[in-house]
């Protein structure tokens, strides 16, 4: 097995549905990753410990997701040089807002990079675009990532305007005359 470039690192394994995305996307761009449950408050000294190996171990990014008050990512950042990358977790009591504020409001000099609410793919795409700076292979797997995000996007209009918006209406003998009467022009496909 190849070594892990990244590290997918999780306070709970409860956390795993979302953090999984994460997993998913690395492995669509062939990139090796280690997914490991720690936490900064339930096993503050094995975060401590992983951090600071990490860089020795040939990890390039963590991305780390927690929730509430969602410390780890924080805790990571304190003790590596890699780039931290911040995933809040959606929590019932406030809908991760909570997890969203511990994890972007970090002092100066020490930052996460935090993407949204739950959104682990943003923080694999994110850590894919760092590893290619020094990767030509990876640059060219993201050009194509964004063209297919260029062509599901134009997909979905076209079917959107394909089957969810009437058709040209033929002006019927004083129609648009009556008050209210609206026509709701079909938006050009290209
Ligand atoms: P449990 O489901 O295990 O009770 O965890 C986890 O990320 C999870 O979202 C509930 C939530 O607690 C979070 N947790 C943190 C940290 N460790 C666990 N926020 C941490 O170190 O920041």
């Amino acid at each position: 097995m190849k070594r892990p470039l990244v590290g997918i690192l999780m306070g709970s394994d409860s956390d795993w549905p979302v953090m999984e995305q994460a997993a998913k996307t690395l492995k669509g761009f062939g990139v090796p990753c280690e997914p490991r449950v720690l936490s900064a408050h339930r096993s503050p000294e094995l975060v401590r410990r992983y951090a600071s190996a990490a860089a020795a171990r040939g990890l390039k990014v963590l991305i780390a997701g927690a929730g509430g008050s969602a410390h780890l990512a924080g805790v990571l950042a304190a003790h590596t040089t890699l780039p931290v990358i911040g995933v809040p977790i959606q929590t019932k009591s406030l809908k991760g807002l909570d997890s969203l504020l511990s994890t972007v409001q970090m002092p100066k000099g020490v930052p996460v990079a935090t993407v949204a609410i739950d959104n682990a793919t943003n923080a694999a795409v994110l850590a894919v675009q760092c590893l290619a700076l020094s990767n030509s292979r990876l640059r060219r797997a993201l050009a194509v990532y964004k063209r297919r995000l260029v062509a599901s996007t134009r997909k979905a209009d076209q079917s959107l305007n394909r089957s969810r918006l009437p058709g040209p209406t033929r002006p019927r003998a004083g129609a648009g005359k009556a008050q209210g009467s609206r026509q709701v022009p079909r938006a050009r496909v290209r």
